[in-house]
């Protein structure tokens, strides 16, 4: 029986979980970035080579980067933008110098993942990241005033997050500001308003038809580099996998996902299929998806969201929310038995919970709250591969 590779992501030295912890929760491989790179520069052998040998020291294997990050000017085709994508484009070689495999990137403009609160406490006393539409739509008009944003919400949006916004604190306002406001992932600084703001602007002529062109061009640059090197790339889908401050998103369902690979197509234009993101649209079948896209999914992360029809959600039990995570995984164990290759994974995202609770750790990426999802992912997967005797 093929099982996927074990993962965790750890977000470098200087991370309150470590590597040790990884392999401890049963781990082989690991998923990391060089964060402390700028964005745009070009990832060295030498820097790549130390990182992978910190992880090998440890027992383990450095089996995906995440992420190797698309600098801005790329997604808006401004500035220096064909620079960076040669830069990419030596990064890659350099990644396949050093025997890795696959890179994980995402084409989200100015944002990563967003939630308006990243410590929701569950009736159990964990906690879980939460996306509050109300509380979202209130941080976008009165803390943040992007100007004209009340022209993308219906006047019943605009009265309910009134209500709101006026229901909470000055200290809740504060909260749900920097929570809005959270760097890119791995960095300890935050965005500024004004550096959203401009941001936000400089999109202003860049609707989703467009940012589409950018990434089909940046594909097409970089996909047959990747070839080239013997590379997986693997686009991470939008999260949430919708348009969010009037910022174009083009990577948030099953054919933006068909399209994308269609744009350059090779086995090396591939997808992180991510069960959060894209499962936090009802729209997106998931098994189905493993089965249209199976061939050019490269990485896993896999989690679980629970909706509610305001557009809220958190952060389920990795096996409980609204995805059928036995038959996600059920698929994919089926998907790696006709491909005859283990596809790594890992617990997307984790609550915070028992000893998790006293530690400072990156939202999302406590140790305990992965373990657990980790563990049952593993259970679950045995389980369904005895089952269907693979
Ligand atoms: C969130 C992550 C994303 C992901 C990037 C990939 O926890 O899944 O931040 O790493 O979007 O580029």
């Amino acid at each position: 029986m093929i099982t996927m590779e074990q993962t965790m992501r750890w977000y470098g030295p200087h991370d309150a979980v470590s590597l040790s912890d990884i392999r401890q929760a049963g781990c082989t491989g690991v998923v990391t970035a060089l964060h402390h790179i700028p964005v745009g520069e070009i990832w060295s052998a030498d820097e790549i080579n130390k990182r992978k040998a910190l992880i090998e020291a440890a027992g383990m294997t450095w089996t995906v980067i995440e992420s190797l990050p698309v600098h801005e000017d790329i997604k808006k085709q401004k500035g220096e933008y064909k620079k960076w994508i040669e830069n990419y484009k030596i990064s890659i070689r350099n990644v396949a110098a050093c025997g890795l495999k696959v890179i994980t990137y995402n084409f989200m403009p100015v944002l990563d993942w967003l939630r308006t609160d990243v410590a929701y406490t569950l009736p159990n006393g964990s906690k879980a990241l939460y996306f509050n539409r109300a509380a979202f739509v209130a941080f976008d008009l009165f803390l943040l005033q992007r100007p004209y944003a009340d022209k993308d919400y219906t006047p019943e949006e605009v009265t309910k997050a009134k209500t709101y916004f006026d229901s909470i604190s000055d200290a809740e306002k504060k909260y749900l500001f920097a929570n809005c406001l959270l760097g890119l992932p791995g960095s300890d600084e935050s965005f500024t308003p004004q550096q959203v703001l401009q941001a936000l602007e400089e999109y202003a002529s860049i609707d989703a038809a467009k940012l589409k062109q950018h990434l089909f061009y940046f594909l097409q640059q970089v996909v047959p580099v990747a070839e080239a090197a013997g590379i997986k790339l693997a686009i991470h889908p939008d999260d949430p996998p919708y348009p969010l401050l009037g910022l174009p998103r083009v990577v948030s369902t099953e054919k933006d996902a068909a399209e994308l690979l269609n744009a350059a197509p090779s086995p090396s234009n591939g997808l992180c299929f991510c069960t959060g993101s894209y499962g936090a649209r009802p729209d997106n079948d998931l098994s189905g998806m493993i089965q249209r896209l199976g061939d050019h999914i490269h990485f896993l992360h896999l989690r679980n969201t629970k909706r509610d029809v305001e557009g809220n959600f958190y952060e389920a039990d990795h096996l409980g929310g609204d995805s059928d995570m036995p038959a996600v995984v059920k698929e994919i164990l089926l998907l790696m038995k006709r491909r005859q290759v283990s596809i790594p994974m890992r617990p997307d995202h984790g609550h915070q919970m028992l000893d998790d609770l006293k530690k400072k750790t990156y939202p999302g990426y406590s140790a305990i709250g992965r373990l657990k999802g980790l563990a049952e992912l593993r259970g679950l997967e045995l389980g369904i591969g005895r089952m269907l005797d693979l």
